[in-house]
């Protein structure tokens, strides 16, 4: 890709445990970005209003004054990003930010219902407040794309439903609820449980997948939840799931989106670094962008 902008979206209380709020300072101070063969900048690095640090509050409606504020700064910072011509990559954070990306995306894009995403994620993060056991957002942020669950989550910065969800797509699920799962199914969006993905192998669902969220759109984003990785290699997460993908199954494949000009943004949430063991999650993090961004990877 040329002219990648990182926007960092700090949030943490979109989940149960807040150290997603270090993710971006951390990746951005880290250095591994600058073995990028790309020509990149770091535009922003966007906080709740308050932090973990400044306030105490339990998961659910009392967070949703700060996750719907730093949501629209995002949806607002990821939409001047495209109108300057610059390919948006948006480090969380918790995934409750995707709400503010692919808002900010669809928008600038004026791609409403007609705008593919590919959501790989151990989880399914669809649930609402009537089916959550959590009450955390960031298990909330696909049904609110689909138009379901908090009004302020489900119209950021116009009406939703802003996904169609013959558009949508999930790689990687294996740890999920009856509520979400039931959702999912009755609006027809295609699921690649983890098990499928065993089955097939990575490159063969991936490939399918960009199929499915180009077959009549106008572009589309991948959102990845580094917790759709094994635990084992990806450690500093917050919601982690045994039985994950595996890095060298699904790096090589990655490179087939590089250069596509359907592919308006990228997102890579959920990363915790106080979790992370010998920097394997800042490095993972690392080589996807290496392989989705950098040209003529081999
Ligand atoms: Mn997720």
């Amino acid at each position: 890709m040329e002219n990648v902008t990182f926007i960092g979206s700090a949030s943490g209380w979109g989940a149960q445990v807040r150290e997603t709020e270090k993710g971006p300072e951390y990746l951005q101070q880290s250095g591994v970005l600058n073995s990028l063969h790309v020509h990149w900048i770091w535009k922003e690095t966007l906080f709740p209003s308050k932090t973990s640090q400044q306030i105490s509050l339990p998961p659910g409606p009392l967070t949703l004054p700060y996750i719907e504020d730093i949501c629209l700064r995002l949806s607002s910072s990821v939409a001047e990003t495209l109108q300057s011509r610059q390919f948006p990559v948006v480090i969380g954070g918790d995934h409750v930010i995707a709400v503010g990306t692919w808002a900010g995306v669809i928008h600038q894009l004026k791609t409403k219902q007609n705008f593919g995403l590919i959501w790989i994620d151990a989880h399914m993060d669809a649930h609402t407040m009537e089916t959550t056991p959590s009450k955390a957002f960031h298990g909330m942020p696909l049904a609110a794309l689909l138009g379901f669950g908090e009004p302020s989550l489900v119209n950021v910065l116009e009406n939703g439903p802003l996904l169609n969800p013959k558009h949508v797509c999930l790689i990687g699920v294996r740890s999920y609820e009856e509520g979400e799962e039931n959702l999912l199914k009755r609006l027809g969006v295609h699921i690649y449980y983890m098990k499928e993905v065993q089955e097939r192998g990575f490159e063969s669902v991936f490939k399918e997948a960009v199929q499915l969220v180009k077959n009549g759109t106008r572009g589309y984003g991948i959102s990845i939840d580094l917790d759709a990785f094994d635990p084992d290699e990806a450690p500093g997460v917050g919601t982690p799931a045994p039985q994950g993908l595996q890095a060298q199954k699904v790096l090589p494949f990655l490179k087939i989106v590089q250069g596509d000009t359907q592919l308006k943004a990228l997102e890579i949430v959920e990363f915790n670094p106080d979790r992370d063991k010998d920097k394997k999650t800042l490095f993972l993090l690392r080589d996807v962008l290496k392989e989705i961004l950098e040209k003529d990877r081999g």
